[in-house]
């Protein structure tokens, strides 16, 4: 290491670089990448995951594992961009899951944020905190932050349902905690006939009726769960009148939108992606896209609008 002395002598860039990164000191101006750009980079790429196969896929799983040793049966739809195994998007992160007549995924609670959105099957139920939450078709139920959680399943089949959870923003802020339940599975204390961790499809339903179409064009009939439903993740549902189209938009809020109901083609940033029920795809921020319905459509909404928000850094333009 060189002295005090020699690092004020020295007489060239180079032995002055040599000389700083002995003290993990770096010359901001001759960095090789740039840390301040004009506007974000493409690092994650749109990308659709077909239900069709997460649910052929589940199906097997089910057969070869069983909560016993997997504490949740669930399939991570990974972002396919060099270096990355598990985000969706660069805050958020989806998952399959799914679990069959009879079975319990053990209790426990985290740091980060969770809500499922159901896809398929009847009987299952989610206990929040002692309170059991039935899960139906296309209902949407919260676990946030440090809220005890478990499943469990009464069905004659297999329930499935799709988990966003905010772990990739939990592993960057590195606030991470999670435990195990005393109990392994948190008996049922209340069963409430309602939650503010539960939005039910048929009131769902109800209020898209009762919403005008946005006149701007951006997003057909448009409601928000909760205001919003947790602090890093603002979740809408986008009803689209078959045969519309929305108009070009962009946000520097990252999506993952799952398909609740129809069919048709979204174009995110020039790459075509055709959907149908339970897909569901990325829309990484600031990426123009659009949607266009074939038949009646709703698409369910995740984004960490929220932390951008709260930020001050949500921006959105044609
Ligand atoms: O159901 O509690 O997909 O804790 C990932 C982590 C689901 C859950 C996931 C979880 C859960
Ligand atoms: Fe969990």
């Amino acid at each position: 290491m060189s002295t005090t002395e020699q690092l004020a002598a020295s007489d060239n860039l180079e032995t002055l670089y040599g000389r700083l990164h002995e003290r993990s000191i770096g010359a901001g101006w001759a960095k090789p990448t740039p840390s301040l750009y004009p506007e974000p980079y493409k690092n994650f790429e749109p990308f659709l995951w077909s239900w069709q196969d997460g649910r052929a896929a589940l199906d097997a799983a089910g057969r070869l594992i069983g909560t016993d040793l997997a504490e949740r049966r669930n399939l991570i739809l990974y972002n396919p961009v060099e270096g990355n195994d598990y985000a969706t998007v660069r805050t958020l992160i989806a998952a399959y899951q799914m679990i069959l007549p009879g079975e319990q995924a053990r209790s426990h609670r985290h740091t980060p944020n969770a809500l499922r959105f159901i896809i398929e099957g009847e009987g299952s139920y989610t206990i929040v905190n002692g309170e059991r939450l039935p899960m139906h078709p296309n209902d949407v139920l919260l676990t946030p932050n440090w809220c005890w959680h478990g499943h469990a399943s009464e069905a004659e089949g297999a329930c499935y349902w799709m988990d966003c959870l905010d772990v990739p923003l939990v592993h960057f802020l590195e606030p991470m905690f999670f435990e195990q339940h005393p109990d392994i599975h948190e008996p049922v204390a209340e069963t409430p006939l309602n939650s503010p961790f539960l939005f039910a499809w048929a009131d769902v339903q109800k209020q898209l009726d009762q919403t005008e179409i946005d006149p701007e064009g951006r997003y057909g009939r448009r409601i928000e769960l909760g205001s919003p439903a947790l602090h890093s993740i603002a979740l809408h549902m986008n009803r689209l009148e078959s045969g519309s189209r929305t108009r070009t938009t962009r946000t520097t809020a990252n999506q993952i939108i799952c398909v609740a109901e129809g069919a048709g083609t979204s174009v995110i940033d020039g790459q075509s992606l055709n959907w149908q029920r339970g897909d569901v795809f990325a829309v990484p921020g600031w990426r123009p896209f659009h949607h266009k319905a074939t038949g009646d459509a709703t698409l369910f909404e995740m984004s960490d609008e929220p932390v951008m928000r709260s930020l001050g850094w949500l921006r959105t333009s044609d």
